[in-house]
Formats: C-alpha cells, sequence, structure tokens
C-alpha cells in the first residue's frame, strides 16, 4: 500500500510555448502526459489549459473535455486550477468548477507574484470554498504565505468541512513574493497548520524544488512536482518531460522508505468517493 501521494503539475500558466516547446499545452499532450505520469507513480494531475495559441485559459468547453479526457485516459486525481494565470477574472476562476472536476486549487490569500499579483480576495476565497462544497469538488488548499496558514484556520472555522470530511493542503514555496523555499519554512508552515488538516504536500519552484521535496519528505508530508514549477533537472539541464521529475521523486520516496500512492489511494485519502 503506497503512502506517498504525488501530484503533478505539468504546464502551469507562465511558461510560454515558445520558450519551452517540451510544455504540455495542447489536450493531446496533456493526456499523453498524464498517462506517462500516472504511469510513474503519480495519483494527481492539477491541471491548467491552453488555447489554440497555447494562451493559459478557462474556457469552460475546454475545460469540460479536458477533465473528461483526463478520465477516460487515466485514474488519476483530476484537480483543476481555479488559480488559473494572474490575468484571469475571478468570475472565469469560480466557473472552473462548472467542469465537474474531482478537486479544484483554492488560494488561500493574495501574493505578490514576481512582477505580478496573484488576486486572492477574502470574499472570493470564501464564494470558491462555499461552491466547491456545494458541488460536491475537493479542494487543495494552497498557501504561498505563512500568514494563509491563519487563513484556513478562519475559513474552516467559518465555513467547516470540505466536501468529503478531509483537509489537504499543498504549500506552494519559493513564488518570488510568498515564503521561502527552504526546510525552516517548512518545519514553521506544517507546525502552524490547523489540527483538522488530513494531509499536506509540498512543491518548492525552481531551484528550491529539491530542497523542499525533501524536507516534505522528511517531516511526512507528499509533493507536488512538475513543469509549472521547476523547468530543469539541474543547472543547464532541461526538463524534457515531467515523467522525470515524478521519476525522480519516486526514487527520493524509495529511500525514504515511502511509496506511490495509486490514484484509488489518493481518492481515500482525500475523502472521495
Ligand atoms: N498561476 C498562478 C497565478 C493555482 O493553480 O491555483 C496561480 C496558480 C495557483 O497556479
Ligand atoms: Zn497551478
Amino acid at each position: 500500500m503506497g503512502d506517498l501521494l504525488i501530484t503533478v503539475a505539468p504546464t502551469g500558466a507562465e511558461t510560454t510555448k515558445a520558450d519551452c516547446p517540451q510544455l504540455p499545452t495542447t489536450l493531446e499532450e496533456l493526456v499523453d502526459t498524464a498517462r506517462r505520469c500516472e504511469a510513474a507513480g503519480a495519483a494527481m494531475v492539477h491541471v491548467h489549459i491552453r488555447d489554440d495559441e497555447h494562451r493559459p485559459t478557462l474556457d469552460p468547453t475546454r475545460l469540460r473535455d479536458t477533465v473528461q479526457a483526463l478520465h477516460e485516459a487515466t485514474d488519476l486525481v483530476v484537480q483543476l486550477s481555479t488559480g488559473g494565470s494572474v490575468h484571469d477574472p475571478l468570475d472565469a476562476r469560480l466557473a472552473v468548477l462548472d467542469a465537474e472536476p474531482d478537486s479544484c486549487s483554492l488560494t488561500m490569500g493574495t501574493t505578490n507574484f514576481g512582477d505580478d499579483v496573484f488576486l486572492n480576495p477574502w470574499p472570493f476565497v470564501c464564494d470558491l470554498y462555499q461552491l466547491s462544497q456545494e458541488r460536491g469538488v475537493v479542494p487543495e488548499f494552497e498557501l504561498f504565505d505563512l500568514g494563509q496558514v491563519a487563513s484556513l484556520h478562519r475559513l474552516l472555522d467559518r465555513h467547516g468541512l470540505p466536501h468529503g470530511g478531509r483537509v489537504h493542503v499543498d504549500l506552494v514555496m519559493g513564488v518570488p513574493g510568498g515564503m521561502p523555499g527552504t526546510a525552516d519554512a517548512l518545519v514553521a508552515a506544517v507546525a502552524a497548520l490547523p489540527a483538522a488538516t488530513t494531509s499536506w504536500a509540498a512543491t518548492g519552484i525552481g531551484r528550491s524544488t529539491l530542497s523542499v521535496a525533501l524536507a516534505s519528505l522528511s517531516k511526512g508530508g507528499h509533493l507536488r512536482v512538475g513543469m509549472e514549477d521547476v523547468l530543469t533537472l539541474a543547472k543547464g539541464v532541461p526538463v524534457e518531460h515531467n515523467e522525470q521529475l515524478v521519476d525522480r521523486v519516486v526514487e527520493l520516496g524509495r529511500i525514504a522508505q515511502r511509496s506511490p500512492m495509486t490514484p484509488a489511494e489518493a481518492r481515500t485519502l482525500l475523502g472521495m468517493s
């Protein structure tokens, strides 16, 4: 039985296809990536989609088709991003739930995001959370900063538990403007998580990917990896396929005596039927 949830975030919204031709941006590339990452040990996929020009989009039909295609091709837990890109309006981000994913990301506050701002005002966080409860979509609480841990306490106190009764958190670390991708920050965030937290994962952006993965394994956490978060395996060595990043953390997990969860095990962990 597996005890390590590996989520792959294969695309993101920030990298352009022109800068990174190996980024999976078409539906065919995304499905192929998902299949390969599932075979490598991933149990959940965190999805951002692109339009025909490879630009980030929240087009409702495309989102729905993507969820359906991933369900047909894999057993992976399909998590749609409600963060989208920094340019997406809040109403389009709420409408992501219309595509009926298994899970959605839910970021607990506004964050400086490089030179941009990733906007998550409190009323939007509450609206998205309540919509996820109504629609039976399991949220993954994404925390980019330590203050967002306090917001998670506040949200759960005011609005109760998520659909399924489990509380799964993902620490997104190392974003310029958020908490650093260090073991110290990870330990501080984990120590402050609400008692209702049933599982947590972490991902480190860019060069913090390995230190965050190792810190998370050491603290008993789960892992997210993927080209949304990191584009190199080492300095000057580009990632050619998301599967390489999954392979690498499967190996780190093996050394830490943790084995990858199957998608069915992940569904149990996350409170999905
Ligand atoms: N693209 C970032 C602005 C999420 O997926 O929910 C937001 C993001 C978080 O990636
Ligand atoms: Zn994302």
